[in-house]
C-alpha cells in the first residue's frame, strides 16, 4: 500500500533548551486544536495523551469547550479524567467516537503506529478503531523507518492461561527477525497484568517487520494472543514535536 500525507510544518525556529516533556506538551496543544464542543472523545493513555488530558480538563473548567464525553483507553486514563472532571463513557453507551487523541511507541512513514508499551493497548485499539478520526501526538524520538525498528517492546497482550506456550508461538513466527520474546513484569518482579486482567509479551526485533499487515495477521491466528500492539491505517494524523518545531502529518 502507498500513502501519501501532506507534512504541514506548524512552527520552525529552533527550541533547543525543550525537555522531552515540553515537546509532549507542544504536541498535545496542537492535537486539542482538534476537539470541538460536544464531541465524543477517545482519551488516551500515556505521558503525551495525560497532556492532553490535562489540557481537555483546562479547556472544559475555562469554558472554552463544553458538553463532551471522554472515553477512557485505561483505568489509569478514567482516574485522571475523573479528577478532572471530564464527563466520561463507555463504548457499550457511545459506540461511536468523534476524535480520539493517543500518543504511540513507534510511527513509521506511513503512519502506520507500534503502541501498547504503556500496557493498554487493548482498549486503546477498541476505542481507536470506532473513532471517526485518530490523531496521535508523539514527540521526534517516536519516529522510526520500519516498526519493530526501535528495538524497543512491540507488546502482544495474550491471557495468562499457558502464556509461555504462546510466548514460544509468538517467537517462531518471527524468526527472520531475530526477535526476542519476553513476558512482561511489573516492578515487584511478578508478571505485569494488564487492564483486562492480561499477561504481555513484549517482542524485541533485532530488523524491522518486513510486513506489518501479514504480521499483525499472523499474530492474532494465535488462539490465546487477545491483541497486538501493531496499528496499521488507523491514524488519520500524527503530530510530531521536535526541537526544530511542531509538525502535522495528514494521510
Ligand atoms: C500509549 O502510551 C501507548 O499506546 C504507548 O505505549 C504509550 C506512549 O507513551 P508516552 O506518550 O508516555 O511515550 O499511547
Amino acid at each position: 500500500r502507498t500513502t501519501t500525507h501532506k507534512t504541514l510544518s506548524i512552527k520552525s525556529q529552533s527550541v533547543p533548551t525543550l525537555t522531552q516533556d515540553d515537546l509532549k506538551k507542544l504536541a498535545a496543544d496542537k492535537a486539542v486544536e482538534y476537539v470541538k464542543s460536544g464531541m465524543v472523545l477517545g482519551l488516551g493513555t500515556g505521558s503525551t495523551a495525560a497532556f492532553v488530558v490535562d489540557k481537555l480538563g483546562q479547556m472544559l473548567k475555562s469554558g472554552k469547550l463544553s458538553n463532551i464525553v471522554g472515553i477512557p483507553t485505561s483505568k489509569r486514563t478514567d482516574e485522571q479524567a475523573r479528577s478532572l472532571g471530564i464527563p466520561l463513557s463507555i463504548l457499550d453507551d457511545h459506540p461511536h467516537l468523534d476524535l480520539a487523541i493517543d500518543g504511540a511507541d513507534e510511527v513509521d512513514p506511513d503512519l502506520n503506529l507500534v503502541k501498547g508499551r504503556g500496557g493498554a493497548l487493548l482498549r486503546e485499539k477498541m476505542v481507536e478503531a470506532a473513532s471517526d478520526s485518530f490523531v496521535v501526538v508523539v514527540d521526534d524520538t517516536k519516529l522510526v523507518t520500519g516498526l519493530g525498528g526501535s528495538k524497543l517492546a512491540m507488546p502482544v497482550e495474550v491471557v495468562q492461561f499457558c502464556w509461555k506456550y504462546n510466548l514460544v508461538r509468538l517467537k517462531d513466527l518471527f524468526k527472520e527477525e531475530g526477535v526476542v520474546a519476553k513476558l512482561r513484569l511489573s516492578d515487584n518482579g511478578k508478571p505485569y497484568v494488564t487492564d483486562n486482567m492480561n499477561y504481555i509479551v513484549d517482542l524485541y526485533f533485532e530488523t524491522p517487520i518486513r510486513d506489518g499487515i501479514s504480521a499483525g495477521r499472523e499474530i492474532s491466528k494465535l488462539e490465546g494472543v487477545v491483541e497486538h500492539g501493531l496499528f496499521l491505517d488507523m491514524a488519520t494524523a500524527v503530530i510530531v514535536a521536535g526541537k526544530s518545531g511542531v509538525s502535522v502529518k495528514n494521510k
